[in-house]
């Protein structure tokens, strides 16, 4: 049943109407009164009328897209971030203010009911995230666009802090159902692995069989995408595993009960866990399968679904339809493509390569050579022999090309093979088989093209380009940051939230001077913080002082990100207040979160090392109520939602060429917290945007940093040598000052014995004296504002409404 009035479709929901249709759903599902219902009650009550509602207009989008009159974009990627729902299609539907109207009179609490729903955790951070803001604003601008994935039955795991150490337990967020998907066993399809090839001739023409292969069961499950306030309403579609048959029964009659049910629990294996580790590139079979299992399962129901629209034809397939991949994890879909291009559909090769090339985009995420995939030939070649054998054709012709246009620069030739040194490397088979190949900021792109792919970029130059990350305003700050939401509409009026139109934010600029508007600025980001120390009281229970400065990093924890460089400083403050208790200093809160991979011992190190920290600080009653530090266990975007309101510095400070964009920085900068950080990723483009004085950059740059990794240069022992704070601090790693069982060898060998690959000790000075600037900027209030409302004005740029609009015109060309 649809809220409506039956002559408005769609639009008109009365609040009486909702509120009579509320109170009986809550009374289905709980077969209770209203009265005796529970949160869970509600919640599913809330989730149920919002997906009727949605998927009225999703019936009426997905006839829509059958007909294909517009190109669709299809993005695919191993991981969808997309956290709680809920709350998103309330506001996406315009229900909002009905809802917290109607709940607030029944006596229903709006955020307890929110947080009845389990956080989806379908990703492990920025690259997934992205995804997820990707598809909001690709239905907030009425582009026909989805999402192909992996219904992953565990998510990320769940980050406990256990005596100062992270420990993993299990994310089971299926455990009382999702509202927000629908199943579609009728559009299930087969996956095969392993067994053999055997050419055939049928016609005079080659034919390629696969056969005795071990079949798994691709299932679709659909989440609606729901455009803010259009009828867009575009799909999320997540596969899950399954055996074909649901219990080998021949294996089975013959006795073989334990091999009968090993067969089930293999083929539900492929979709059980989202690998825990972002840039850590692990080789395993299992994320090969699962890297074939949706690239297989999505192109096969694209393709079937195109098909059927042009009459049994693939002709005209690259002019409806884009094939986006997510970094190199999907980079399979060149020779599945292919692969049904020449043996399903009967095209001539270079036809279909030319099909191929045409279909396909790929974006790259990251420049840190362990990221980079590289599979083991011999387990592609077993696991998907067909395919693997298409891969072998593609770089066989494109060596041949090579050679045949640069005949005389055959090392470099061969330097750009997909297949060399026993391994398939997916970033060039990615490259060779699309037509644009983009970074995700501006200082990222020109990397890809002067070294990490430059041989590429000499060869293709047109391929190449870029675009910068974007984030979603409708979640990150208009659903998260209602203050500022309103206090903008009351400023400047409406318009700056229409979807494209966050740039009109700039109106703001002449309010940066006026001194009503920014207390009123200054007002909500104390409500905020008072928000999140609430909530750090709650879980934690430690105590924060609002009238400190909030200072945060938030994001995975990595030796590249330098949370390391962060709580070292913080050990200097804790010092310098040891021996002087009544320093003149602004109070400061430091706040981190985020999880590391399960297997990377050293930055589970640099969480011991924060958490010791923290208890050592905030327990000594010398610091009083100038400097405290918390770590928030479990960084996961609910979590996050809260925190980025509450910042006033927004830590950037990755080493100079490491971090592709990052994403959190604009999430911060438009909560208006400023940015304090090194010229990395997207920082750059802060910068560029708010001006050199409405930010705080220190340290190397990415061409010093570069000089340094391949001329030499860099000893860290002379930073060390030469810095007394440093030699004090460091000798704390290690000298039993943060406990007997609290030393840090590790951390501290990293930095002296192993020379400091990400220049954190070359960077300390620099960043304590830009974290001084800061801290003073903060006494001068007005001044603080005023640049948190330029930088607020100047956000509008990383929405990811503006990436989708460059997407759309530098790489896909929808309209
Ligand atoms: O992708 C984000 C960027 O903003 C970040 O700077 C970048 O670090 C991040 C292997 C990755 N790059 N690579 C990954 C994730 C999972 C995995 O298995 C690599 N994540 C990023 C969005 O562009």
């Amino acid at each position: 049943m649809a809220i409506t009035d039956k002559n408005t479709k769609h639009k008109v929901k009365t609040k009486e109407a909702f509120r009579k249709a509320f109170i009986k759903k809550v009374e289905e599902v709980s077969g209770e009164d209203f009265s005796e219902s529970t949160t869970r009650h509600q919640y599913e009550a809330l989730a149920e009328l919002v997906m009727e509602e949605i998927t009225a207009e999703w019936a009426v989008n997905n006839s829509r897209l059958h007909k294909m009159e517009e190109k669709q974009i299809y993005f695919f990627s191993i991981e969808f971030l997309i956290g709680r729902l809920l709350k998103a299609y309330v506001n996406n539907l315009g229900w909002d203010t009905m809802v917290e109207e109607t709940l607030d009179e029944l006596g229903v609490d709006y955020e307890a009911l929110q947080a009845e729903e389990h956080d989806p955790a379908l990703g492990n951070g920025g690259l997934g995230r992205l995804m997820a803001c990707f598809l909001d604003s690709t239905a907030a601008l009425g582009f026909p666009g989805h999402g192909n994935g992996i219904r992953y039955k565990y998510g990320l795991f769940e980050q406990k802090i256990i005596n100062n150490e992270q420990v993993e337990v299990a994310d089971i967020w299926l455990k009382n159902g999702y509202p927000f998907e629908i199943v579609k066993p009728d559009k299930a399809v087969v996956v095969k692995y392993n067994g053999d090839v055997r050419m055939e001739e049928v016609n005079g023409k080659m034919q390629f069989i696969h056969e005795n292969y071990d079949p798994v069961l691709a299932v679709p499950y659909d989440i609606p995408v729901k455009g803010y306030r259009n009828d867009t309403v575009n799909s999320l579609r997540l596969w899950s595993a399954k055996p074909v048959e649901d219990f080998d029964l021949s294996t089975f009659n013959q006795g073989h009960f334990l091999k009968a049910m090993q067969r089930k629990s293999e083929a539900e294996s492929i979709s059980q866990i989202l690998y825990p580790s972002d840039h850590g590139f692990e080789g395993k079979l299992l994320r090969l399968k699962q890297e074939y299992f949706f690239v297989c399962a999505g192109l096969k129901r694209i393709v079937r679904r195109y098909k059927k629209h042009n009459h049994g034809s693939m002709d005209g397939f690259p002019d409806k339809i884009c094939i986006h991949i997510n970094d190199t994890h999907p980079a399979l879909c060149v020779p599945e493509l292919m692969r049904i291009l020449v043996d399903e559909e009967g095209y001539d090769w270079d036809i279909a390569w030319d099909m191929t090339i045409k279909s396909i985009s790929f974006t790259n995420h990251t420049v840190l050579p362990e990221a980079l995939e590289k599979w083991p030939i011999d387990m592609v070649q077993k696991l998907l022999p067909r395919v693997y054998q298409i891969i072998e054709e593609i770089n066989r012709r494109f060596i041949n090309d090579m050679n045949w246009f640069y005949p005389e620069q055959v090392d470099r030739n061969y330097s750009m093979a997909i297949l060399k040194d026993g391994q398939v490397h997916m970033a060039h088979l990615a490259i060779i088989g699309s037509h644009s190949v983009n970074g995700v900021a501006e200082l990222h792109s020109k990397i890809l093209r002067e070294e990490t792919f430059k041989d590429f970029y000499a060869v293709f130059p047109d391929r190449f380009t870029s675009v910068t990350n974007g984030v979603t305003q409708r979640r990150f700050m208009m659903g998260s940051n209602p203050g500022l939401k309103t206090l903008l509409d009351d400023t400047i009026g409406t318009d700056w939230k229409k979807p494209g139109n966050m740039c009109s934010l700039e109106a703001l600029l002449p309010h940066a001077e006026d001194a009503a508007f920014c207390k009123k600025l200054a007002d909500i980001k104390r409500a905020n913080k008072e928000r999140l120390a609430k909530y750090i009281k709650e879980t934690q229970g430690i105590i924060l002082n609002p009238d400190s400065i909030f200072d945060v990093q938030v994001k995975r924890i990595h030796e590249y990100k330098r949370q390391l460089l962060n709580i070292l400083h913080v050990i200097l403050t804790y010092n310098q207040l040891r021996s002087n208790p009544n320093a003149d200093i602004v109070p400061k809160t430091y706040i981190l979160a985020g999880k590391a991979a399960p297997s990377y011992v050293y930055a589970k190190e640099v969480i011991r090392l924060i958490n010791v920290v923290a208890d050592r600080v905030n327990n000594d009653p010398l610091v009083k109520d100038k400097l405290k530090v918390v770590f928030v266990p479990n960084f996961n975007v609910s979590v996050a939602e809260i925190i980025y309101p509450a910042a006033e510095i927004s830590e950037q400070i990755s080493t100079a060429g490491k971090e592709a964009s990052g994403t959190g920085n604009m999430k911060f900068m438009m909560n208006g917290a400023l940015t304090l950080g090194t010229m990395d990723g997207a920082n750059v483009e802060i910068a560029e945007a708010v001006g050199m004085d409405n930010i705080f950059t220190f340290g190397l740059s990415d061409t010093e940093v570069y000089n340094y990794n391949t001329h030499g240069g860099y000893r860290s022992l002379e930073v060390y040598e030469s810095d007394s704070r440093l030699q004090e601090i460091l000798g704390q790693l290690i000298n039993g000052f943060f406990g007997e069982s609290a030393g840090f060898q590790m951390i501290y060998d990293s930095l002296l014995l192993h020379n400091d690959t990400y220049f954190v000790l070359k960077d300390f000075a620099p960043y304590v004296d830009i974290q001084d600037i800061a801290s003073n900027v903060y006494r001068d209030q007005k001044q603080w504002q005023k640049m948190s409302a330029i930088n607020i004005a100047h956000s509008g740029i990383f929405s990811s409404d503006r990436s989708i609009e460059d997407y759309e015109k530098r790489v896909w060309k929808v309209k």
